[in-house]
């Protein structure tokens, strides 16, 4: 659970059993109302807070010219896989990364291993990278100006969504063995996310995934989601992720 923010908000939970109507949970007790007026309050303070250093953040990268993506996905879709497979095909444009896990250095040493700049935020018992870490990890890295910052979030597909981070847009990523009724169950990061990577391709055949049905239930929820279906380790469909990205780079 989330210690930072605020969730699960109380007043949208539903409790059903299968056949049966909606039970919308009454959360009995005395203070209820100001239980949950209070909860709507500090969520409101701390995204209040977060979105007013998420615009400064914006600021800076717009200043110089540098294109930011913050990629979110439930944990082990490969989202450090195909990072380090990018960095190391694409030497034309500099490109540095922050990596958030809840614990270890795991994958910022993977993503140092390619020669890529990177520093590591560990957020302890926190689910999702907020912008204010950003903004302190920010002095860690030389980011040069045309150049492109990744952010790997904690894999995690609820809160991160909430959090602006400052950056040109979500990455969401589903891989072919999470199931391909994801976006119907996430809708709030499918909605936030402009792209949508279906990785792990490769491993098709041997999953019950529909790539199509996938598709029409995150168009459900957003009409204007692009998708790129691609294998980090294979390397199948990597060629038209590298050219999306040279196309939203920043030309000096
Ligand atoms: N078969 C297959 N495995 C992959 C692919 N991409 C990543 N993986 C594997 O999935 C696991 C989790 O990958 P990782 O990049 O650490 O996921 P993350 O938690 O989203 O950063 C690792 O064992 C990867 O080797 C892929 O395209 N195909
Ligand atoms: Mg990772």
């Amino acid at each position: 659970m989330c210690d930072s923010c605020g969730c699960p908000k109380t007043d949208t939970v539903t409790i059903r059993k299968p056949g049966s109507a909606n039970t919308t949970t009454d959360h009995h007790h005395d203070h209820h109302h100001d239980h949950q007026s209070r909860t709507i309050r500090i969520e409101q303070d701390v995204l209040g807070k977060n979105d007013q250093v998420a615009q400064r953040n914006r600021e800076y990268f717009r200043s110089h010219s540098i294109e930011v993506f913050n990629l979110v996905s439930s944990p082990g879709s490969g989202k450090t896989t195909i990072l380090e497979k990018t960095l190391v095909t694409m030497p034309e444009i500099p490109l540095a990364v922050i990596e958030g896990d809840q614990q270890t250095m795991h994958d910022a040493d993977r993503i140092a291993a390619t020669g890529a700049q990177v520093i590591q935020v560990n957020t302890g018992t926190g689910c999702h990278l907020d912008a204010d870490m950003i903004d302190r990890a920010l002095p860690e890295l030389e980011l040069s100006d045309h150049s492109i910052l990744f952010i790997e979030n904690v894999g995690n597909l609820v809160c991160p969504a909430m959090f602006d981070l400052g950056e040109a847009c979500k990455i969401v990523i589903i891989s072919v063995t999470e199931g391909d009724d994801k976006p119907l169950k996430y809708p709030t990061m499918f909605r936030a996310a402009d792209l949508c990577l279906i990785n792990k391709i490769d491993l098709l055949p041997y999953v019950n995934f529909d790539v199509e049905r996938c598709r029409d239930y995150a168009k459900r929820i957003n009409h204007h989601l692009e998708f790129i279906e691609l294998s980090a380790t294979s390397g199948q469909g990597m060629s038209t992720w590298l050219d999306w990205l040279r196309q939203r780079a920043v030309r000096p």
